[in-house]
C-alpha cells in the first residue's frame, strides 16, 4: 500500500503489488512490484524500455482509479491494450482515472523507459543511479459517483494546545452530482461544508476551519500525529472517504533562527538518497524502517531528501518518529537552459507540495540543488520556482543548496541560506575557517538575517579500506578524521542553523561518473549500500549525541 495507514475505510482499495511480468528484448521474467530491474541479473546495468504487465480482476462494473506510487522514469499505461496514462519523473505519484470499467479481467501494462535522453531533462548520468521499474506501490481504487481527490491542511496556534485547523478539500464528480455535504474531522474537532452542484468530470475546492484543543504538540522525537478524515455525503449516504495523519506543530523562520513551536531548533542530520545494495531505490519498508533506527541511533534529528521528494511511506516513518525533512524536488546540478526544463519543474514541485503538503515532518521545501544560482538566467528559473513553492504551501520556509562558492546571487530569494561544502575532501582549507569565511561572505551577500544550513558537508571512504596510520583519502580512518573536524567547525558554530552530512548511505552513481567514483558508487556514507557502519558511524554519533 502507498502509506502505513488505511487512508480510506470506504472507499475500495486493492494492492496491485506483487508479482506482473516483465519483458525486455524479448525476454520474459517475473517482476516484484514495487522493485527495480537492476535486481535481475540480466538486466543489472541494462537501459532501455521494457513492459511490465499483468491482469486485474474487476468484480464490479464502474469507474477506476490507478495509483502508481513512482515508475522510474518516464511511464505510459496501457489498460486493455489502450493508451491510458503517460508520466515523467520517478520520484512523484500519479494517477489514471477509468471510467465505466466492465467486469472481468483487464490487462495492466506499463511501458517503461529509463533511457536517458534528450527528453529525460531530470534524468541524467549523475552522482546517483537511474533504476529502470516500477519503483513505488500501486494500488487499485473503486469510485461512485464523485471522490474526494486531496486535502491540504495547515494550523494555526491559538493557545496552549488550541489550534484553529484549516483543510482545503478537492472533490471531483465522475457523473453529473447534485450538492453534496463534506464532513471534516480532526483532533476532536470538526466542520461541514456544502460542494455544490456538478457536472460529470468538474472539481470544487472546499475550505473548511474548525478549533480544537487540548492538542499534543508533533516534535523532534515526538511523533504525535492525529486521524485527518474527509467524508464526502449525498443526501445522508457516505459516498467517498479520505483520510489522513496530520501532526499541530508550527515553523517559522525569525532571524537568523529557525523555531519549531516557537523554540530555537539545530538540525543536524543525514543526507539520504533513496537507494540500498539490494533494493535499489525501491526499498522495502523494513529497509526503511532499518535506516530510521539508524538514524535515530546516531542522534540526528533531520534528514535531507537529496535530490527528489521521498517515497511517502518513508515520510510517514519520519511523521511518526518526530524526525525532521528537508524535502526537495528533483534536480542535482543539471542544466537548466533546455527547452521545457521550467514546465518540468513546475509539475515535480506541484506534485511534491500537493501530494507530501500533509507531513508534519517536512520543515523546508529545497529546489535545484547546486545548479546555476551565479548568473542572471539562473536567478529568474530560481525566484519563479521558489515563488511557485510559496503560492502553493505559503506555511513553510524555502530554500536551496548551492555550491556557488562566493559567487551566488540568490540567497537574498530564500527564507534559509543553504551551502554544500567539503573542507578537507575537495580542498584543503581547514574547516573552520571555511565555514567563517563562508558564512560572513553570505552574510553579505543575501543571508543576513536569515538561518543558514551547511547542507552538504562529508568526505569518502571505501568500506573496508583501513589506513590506520597513513590514514590515506578514502580510508575509512581518514573520513573518520575529516568527519571529525566538519563536525566540531560547523557544530561549534553560533550563526549556522543545521548540519547535513553527506551522506547517510552508499549509493551506486552512473557509469558515466566512475572515473571519480571508486566501485561506481558514491563511497561518502557513513554506512555502506548495506547498512553495515564504517568507523565513521562513531564519529558521528559522538558529535550528533554529545
Ligand atoms: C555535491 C552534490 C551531491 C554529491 C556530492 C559529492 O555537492 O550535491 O549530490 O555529488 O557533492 O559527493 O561530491
Amino acid at each position: 500500500m502507498m502509506r502505513l495507514f488505511d487512508e480510506h475505510t470506504l472507499r475500495q482499495v486493492t494492492t496491485l503489488d506483487g508479482l506482473w511480468t516483465l519483458t525486455a528484448e524479448d525476454m520474459a521474467y517475473p517482476f516484484l512490484v514495487p522493485g527495480v530491474w537492476e535486481r535481475i541479473p540480466a538486466l543489472t546495468t541494462w537501459r532501455g524500455v521494457a513492459e511490465i504487465e499483468r491482469t486485474v480482476v474487476i468484480d464490479k462494473p464502474g469507474h477506476v482509479l490507478l495509483r502508481f506510487g513512482g515508475v522510474s522514469h518516464t511511464a505510459t499505461v496501457w489498460w486493455d491494450g489502450e493508451k491510458v496514462g503517460w508520466h515523467y519523473n520517478a520520484f512523484t505519484a500519479f494517477e489514471v482515472l477509468l471510467k465505466d470499467v466492465q467486469a472481468g479481467v483487464h490487462t495492466l501494462r506499463v511501458t517503461v523507459d529509463n533511457r536517458f535522453t534528450k527528453e529525460s531533462l531530470l534524468h541524467v548520468p549523475n552522482d546517483y543511479y537511474t533504476y529502470g521499474g516500477i519503483n513505488r506501490p500501486v494500488e487499485l481504487h473503486a469510485l461512485g459517483a464523485a471522490r474526494i481527490c486531496r486535502m491540504a491542511f495547515s494550523c494555526t496556534e491559538t493557545g496552549e494546545g488550541a489550534y484553529l485547523a484549516k483543510v482545503n478539500v478537492q472533490v471531483q464528480a465522475l457523473e453529473d452530482c447534485a450538492a453534496m455535504q463534506l464532513h471534516v474531522a480532526a483532533a476532536g474537532g470538526e466542520a461541514m461544508a456544502e460542494v455544490p452542484t456538478l457536472k460529470e468530470d468538474e472539481t470544487a475546492c472546499v475550505t473548511v476551519q474548525f478549533p480544537v484543543s487540548g492538542v499534543q504538540k508533533w516534535d523532534i522525537r515526538q511523533g504525535r500525529l492525529y486521524d485527518l478524515s474527509a467524508k464526502l455525503l449525498a443526501d445522508g449516504r457516505i459516498m467517498d472517504d479520505l483520510i489522513d495523519r496530520v501532526g499541530f506543530r508550527t515553523v517559522e523562520v525569525r532571524g537568523e533562527d529557525m523555531l519549531l513551536n516557537g523554540r530555537k531548533v539545530f538540525v543536524k542530520g543525514f543526507n539520504r538518497h533513496e537507494d540500498h545494495g539490494q533494493f535499489g531505490c525501491a526499498l522495502s519498508v523494513d529497509a526503511m524502517m532499518d535506516d530510521i533506527h539508524l538514524i535515530l541511533d546516531s542522534g540526528a534529528n533531520s534528514i535531507r531528501t537529496c535530490h527528489y521528494p521521498n517515497d511517502p511511506r518513508f515520510l510517514d516513518l519520519c511523521d511518526a518518529m518526530g524526525l525532521l525533512v528537508w524535502e526537495e524536488n528533483h534536480a542535482r546540478a543539471i542544466d537548466i537552459h533546455p527547452e521545457g526544463f521550467d514546465e518540468v519543474c513546475a509539475i515535480v514541485n506541484e506534485e511534491m507540495v500537493t501530494q507530501h503538503v500533509n507531513h508534519p515532518c517536512i520543515y523546508t521545501w529545497g529546489i535545484l540543488n547546486e545548479c546555476e544560482s551565479e548568473t542572471e538566467f539562473g536567478r529568474e528559473v530560481y525566484r519563479k520556482q521558489l515563488e511557485q513553492l510559496r503560492r502553493l504551501d505559503p506555511t513553510r520556509p524555502v530554500t536551496f543548496a548551492s555550491c556557488r562558492f562566493f559567487t551566488d546571487i540568490c540567497l537574498d530569494l530564500v527564507d534559509i541560506a543553504s551551502f554544500n561544502i567539503y573542507p578537507l575532501w575537495y580542498h584543503s582549507e581547514p574547516a573552520a575557517d571555511y565555514a567563517t569565511r563562508l558564512a560572513a561572505w553570505m552574510d553579505e551577500n543575501g543571508a543576513k538575517d536569515k538561518p543558514i544550513i551547511f547542507s552538504e558537508f562529508g568526505a569518502g571512504a571505501i568500506a573496508g579500506f583501513h589506513d590506520p596510520f597513513g590514514r590515506a583519502k578514502w580510508s575509512e580512518e581518514r573520513q573518520g578524521d575529516i568527519l571529525d573536524a566538519q563536525l566540531t567547525a560547523i557544530l561549534g558554530m553560533e550563526r549556522v542553523s543545521g548540519a547535513y552530512i553527506w551522506q547517510f548511505a552508499d549509493v551506486k552513481v552512473a557509469e558515466e561518473w566512475a572515473y571519480s567514483r571508486p566501485k561506481t558508487q558514491n563511497n561518502k556514507g557513513i554506512v555502506d549500500m548495506y547498512r553495515r557502519p564504517k568507523m565513521s558511524y562513531a564519529v558521528v554519533k559522538k558529535h550528533f549525541k554529545g
